[in-house]
């Protein structure tokens, strides 16, 4: 209901991300949650739905330019599935590009700054803190 408002008012978004849950995980509620935040406060999220593999990220990234990669993962087997995705940015000269944020039970910031990611959130709340904080201007 709010987005058609923002663009009738010419507001423009505060930044862009894109955001999936990794392959393997099927959870979508938090990062659905995630997203009606990051929209509620003005930024443009494409959201890749669910089970996206790694090279779905890195396309994403390629095609929309974003200045933030949210990645949810709530199954520990899936951790892996972050890592790929960082390797496939590297991979691609993309890294540098992005801001990159974990979340779900899987993560944490120690696992965050294992795989070289920018930061864990743990609630959709930190998600917006740390977006505002990336390409907000706060
Ligand atoms: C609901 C649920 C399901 C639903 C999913 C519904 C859906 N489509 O999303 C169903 C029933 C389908 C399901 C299936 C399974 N589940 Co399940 N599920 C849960 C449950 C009970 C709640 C998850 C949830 O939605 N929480 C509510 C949301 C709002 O919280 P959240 O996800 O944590 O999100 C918040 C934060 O984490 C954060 N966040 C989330 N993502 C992101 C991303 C970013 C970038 C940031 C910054 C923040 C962020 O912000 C959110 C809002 O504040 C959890 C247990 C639990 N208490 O967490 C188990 C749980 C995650 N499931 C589990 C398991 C094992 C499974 C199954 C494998 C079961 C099975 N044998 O089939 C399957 C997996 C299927 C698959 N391949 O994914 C385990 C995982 C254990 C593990 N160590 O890996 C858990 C922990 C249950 C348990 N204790 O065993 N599950």
């Amino acid at each position: 209901m709010i987005k058609p408002e923002f663009k009738k008012a010419g507001i423009p978004a505060r930044g862009k991300v894109v955001i999936g849950t990794v392959h393997g995980d099927l959870h979508y509620i938090g990062k659905d949650i995630v997203i009606a935040m990051l929209e509620s406060q003005g930024f443009d999220v494409t959201d890749l739905g669910v089970d996206v593999p790694a090279d779905k990220f890195v396309s994403a990234v390629k095609e929309k330019k974003p200045d933030i990669v949210g990645m949810s993962g709530l199954l520990t087997i899936v951790t892996d599935e972050m890592g790929k995705v960082m390797e496939g940015l590297k991979r691609e000269g993309l890294r540098d590009t992005v801001k990159i944020m974990v979340g779900g039970r899987a993560v944490s910031q120690e696992f965050a700054e294992k795989i070289g990611a920018n930061a864990f959130g743990a609630t959709a709340i930190d998600a917006v803190g740390l977006a505002r904080k990336w390409v907000g201007g706060e």
